[in-house]
């Protein structure tokens, strides 16, 4: 099925019951919306959406002034397709309620709107990272906990990467799609399946933190590091580029192996657990990889809060394996 656009391919999943009409929808918008960050991005030049606001986010982030544009786009385009009970998003403390003014839908957003955003001054690609789940006894009433499922329960996830290129990768549960942005502006689909290959010889982690990671991982570096005289047998190349969507779609793309673990200075670690590592770890599971936080399947993590943070370890499953062995 490879050259359809997204929306025909949505729409043969729709024809197969694979998924339902609001599914469809709600894809299409957040898809459109990603869409619109990315004419901004591209013309953000010409103004200073680039620059930083005065604002710090629940995270305490300061906030790029696009954070805040892309937040409130996603926000307003999506609210109002009536196939939402709720939206939670990175950059607001609090789930977003649907205004009474709009009929709701079942389906619960979480988004990280511009994930890496620190490095748009500086032309590095960040993205959008989404994930979808459902809920099933809407007697209208949305709380947090509502959103408090395990990443194995995702109905969707995926993430539009700005990069040189404009991607989106996207799962519907039944494998990794690769779409391109094309020059008329539609999402053209390239791979129905993209698989992660098993083994790999690249790791990647900021490696600034060693002195605060556990025994465990800094044994695990120290062993890669050690190449063909270690125990590991293998000489190692690393990458960080200090943007999960880059740093993730590098490893769906070639292999590798991400790791942001706990340390004694995040000691929950610093990613967060509903809108960055959850839609990560269902594609690179999707795609034949793992995610772990070293001793249990992220995918299976009981969430305890809307924005806890979590340490993560996921890509090629040979070599997650071998990590996971560390903490035997
Ligand atoms: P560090 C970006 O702020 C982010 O949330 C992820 O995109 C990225 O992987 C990580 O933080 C980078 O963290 O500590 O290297 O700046």
């Amino acid at each position: 099925m490879n050259n359809i656009t997204l929306s025909t391919f949505l729409q043969k999943q729709l024809d197969y019951s694979k998924i339902d009409r609001n599914l469809l929808l709600l894809l299409n918008t957040i898809t459109n919306s990603c869409k619109k960050i990315n004419s901004i991005i591209r013309n953000g030049n010409e103004s200073d959406i680039f620059s930083e606001s005065n604002t710090i986010n629940i995270q305490g982030e300061q906030q790029k002034k696009l954070d805040i544009i892309a937040n409130e786009l996603i926000i307003k385009d999506s609210e109002c397709i009536s196939c939402l009970a709720g939206i939670a998003s990175e950059e607001v403390e609090t789930i977003y309620e649907i205004p009474n003014s709009y009929t709701k839908g079942n389906y619960l957003l979480l988004f990280d709107p511009l994930d890496g955003s620190s490095n748009i001054d500086v032309n590095i690609s960040i993205g959008t990272i989404f994930s979808i789940l459902k809920i099933y006894d809407n007697d209208g009433y949305i709380t947090e906990n509502s959103f408090l499922q395990k990443g194995k329960k995702q109905i969707a996830a995926g993430y539009v990467i700005y990069g040189p290129q404009t991607n989106l990768v996207l799962s519907l549960g039944e494998g990794v799609l690769f779409f391109i942005l094309n020059h008329d502006n539609e999402w053209i689909l390239k791979e129905e399946k993209i698989i992660i290959p098993i083994n790999t010889s690249e790791f990647s982690i900021n490696a600034s933190n060693m002195k605060l990671w556990d025994s465990k991982i800094k044994q695990y570096i120290e062993d890669c590091l050690t190449g063909t005289d270690g125990p590991l047998n293998k000489k190692y190349n690393m990458r960080w580029v200090g943007s999960m969507v880059a740093d993730i779609h590098r490893i769906l793309r070639r292999g590798g192996v991400f790791l942001y673990p706990k340390d004694s200075n995040s000691i929950n670690g610093k990613l967060r657990l509903m809108y960055e590592v959850n839609p990560m770890s269902f594609l690179i599971e999707q795609a034949g990889g793992l995610a772990t936080n070293g001793t249990e399947s992220i995918l299976e993590i009981e969430p305890k809060k809307l924005h806890e943070r979590i340490g993560v370890i996921l890509g090629s499953k040979l070599e997650v394996e071998i990590i996971k062995k560390y903490y035997l």
